[in-house]
């Protein structure tokens, strides 16, 4: 919703200039717009027994190869598809495909209860499902799964049976993808989340959401997170949430570095991937920051490598934030603030971009480019000038569409004037930064991660 501000509204900006953004692309396009440049790069490195490692361009055919091979199994431009994977290669072919066809991904946390698994894929609409074997049965158990004919269940393993194998896409003839029209304002990403009200709900995130949101954080001869083709991005954050899918995965893709796909945590073993893999870039949530600054077992490693450590998704405090500063003395260390709804970054540590900006303990960083923040006063609504603690609203492309099937939460979170309510209480300072420092919505968040209320 395009308005303008009435003149008394006190909006704030990035302290970094605008950038043009070309949000008229498909998502796939986007991310893969320099795959010339970067075709024999790796961009997804797996783990496991043996690390495989999939180039620009076997990503991009693979992903071609899914989407032809999901539209042989008779998915369609709008169809929704249900992604409920821990983080591996294929979590990326799917995404990607479902771009390719004009279709929609919700992802799901596998360790969701049968129930609210149930619940995200009758709400979503979704006609099948991208999975592990191990969850199988988590889907099957209910009624109304076995009821709907067309949903197909896809294994990225063995399958079991009645279930197909994800080789059956990888197969598939990739000059087969149907031909779309697909607009900036289709629905590629439906992540769930609370927002600011009890019950999650499908975040409508569009092509141009999430192409405007990574533009945001990597395009531009000035990047807000600058990230490099030589870079190593650690993925251990789940890509079931929109901050690993967003900030990890497709920032990584546009700006052609390599991702490391880590499915599970285990602190020695993501140390022994961070030393072998020389990774460069670790995006964290504060228990992992935790775990770096005091956990033994990092001695034993060498972490040299790691220029970047993004912590984001709950409160840093300034001790812990210190305390990796001293272990990590050659990497910055500094916050990016997001929210599903919010497409998601609002702010982005200044000290990551490439003309880096030293930024404060404790600040979430600068405002996003391309995008209006007002901190408003929370009993009268009116917007409050630097340094004063009001809601958090912000303003722009990169904002999600809406709710999937919920005009009333919508509007009780984007306004008329297009502006997204957070629920978060904060402010922002002289030099554009912005600190967070409660909350006043009923979003219940474990270690980073929204843990969803069922009724
Ligand atoms: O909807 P959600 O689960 O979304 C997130 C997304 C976080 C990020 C962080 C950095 C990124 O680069 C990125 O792409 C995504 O957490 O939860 C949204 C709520 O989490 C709290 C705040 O209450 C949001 O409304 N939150 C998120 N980041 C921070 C935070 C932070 N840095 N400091 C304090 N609270």
């Amino acid at each position: 919703v395009e308005a303008e501000p009435s003149p008394e509204t006190i909006i704030f900006r990035s302290r970094f200039p605008d950038i043009p953004i070309n949000s008229s692309l498909p998502l796939h396009a986007y991310c893969f717009e320099k795959l010339v440049e970067f075709a024999d790069k790796p961009c997804l490195i797996g783990c496991g027994r043996t690390d495989p490692v999939y180039t620009f361009a076997e990503t991009h055919l693979l992903s071609r190869r899914a989407a032809a091979g999901l539209a042989s199994l008779g998915v369609k431009q709008g169809d929704v598809i249900l992604l409920l994977l821990q983080n591996c290669p294929e979590f990326a072919f799917a995404f990607i495909s479902v771009s390719f066809l004009g279709a929609t991904a919700t992802t799901a946390n596998p360790f969701c209860t049968p129930a609210e698994i149930h619940k995200q894929f009758k709400s979503s609409g979704a006609k099948l499902v991208i999975t592990q074997s191990a969850y199988v049965h988590k889907l099957r158990g209910s009624e109304d799964f076995r009821s709907r004919l067309t949903a197909v269940i896809i294994t990225v393993d063995d399958p079991p049976a009645g279930c197909l194998p994800f080789s059956v896409l990888a197969a598939a003839d990739e000059t087969m993808i149907p031909e779309v029209s697909i607009n900036a304002d289709d629905t590629v990403a439906l992540p769930f989340s609370s927002g600011t009200t009890g019950l999650p709900k499908g975040v409508e995130l569009t092509h141009r959401n999430l192409i405007t949101s990574i533009a945001q954080q990597v395009d531009g001869e000035n990047p807000n997170l600058h990230l490099r083709s030589r870079d190593v991005v650690l993925c251990l954050l789940p890509l079931f949430h929109i901050y690993s899918l967003n900030s990890v995965l497709l920032c990584s893709m546009r700006a052609g570095a390599a991702v490391l796909l880590m499915p599970k945590f285990e602190m020695g073993t993501m140390l022994g991937l961070i030393e072998r893999h020389r990774v460069t870039v670790a995006p964290v949530v504060p228990p992992l920051v935790l775990a770096l600054a005091k956990n033994p077992l990092v001695e034993n490693y060498d972490l040299s490598s790691i220029r970047i450590v993004i912590s984001g998704a709950a409160p840093l405090g300034k001790e812990l934030e210190a305390a990796l500063s001293g272990r990590l003395p050659h990497a910055i260390i500094g916050q990016g603030y997001g929210m599903t709804e919010a497409g998601p970054v609002l702010s982005m540590c200044p000290a990551f971009a490439k003309r880096p900006v030293a930024a404060k303990s404790g600040s979430c960083g600068t405002i996003v480019r391309n995008a209006d923040v007002k901190v408003i006063d929370l009993e009268t609504g009116l917007s409050l000038c630097r340094n004063k603690c009001g809601e958090i609203c912000i303003r722009g492309h990169q904002v999600m569409k809406g709710y999937l099937n919920d005009p009333d939460a919508t509007s009780a979170t984007i306004d008329v004037e297009g502006w997204l309510h957070t629920g978060d209480i904060g402010y922002v300072d002289d030099d554009d930064e912005v600190f967070i420092v409660d909350r006043v919505k009923e979003l219940i968040k474990f270690k980073g991660f929204q843990v969803m209320p069922l009724y």
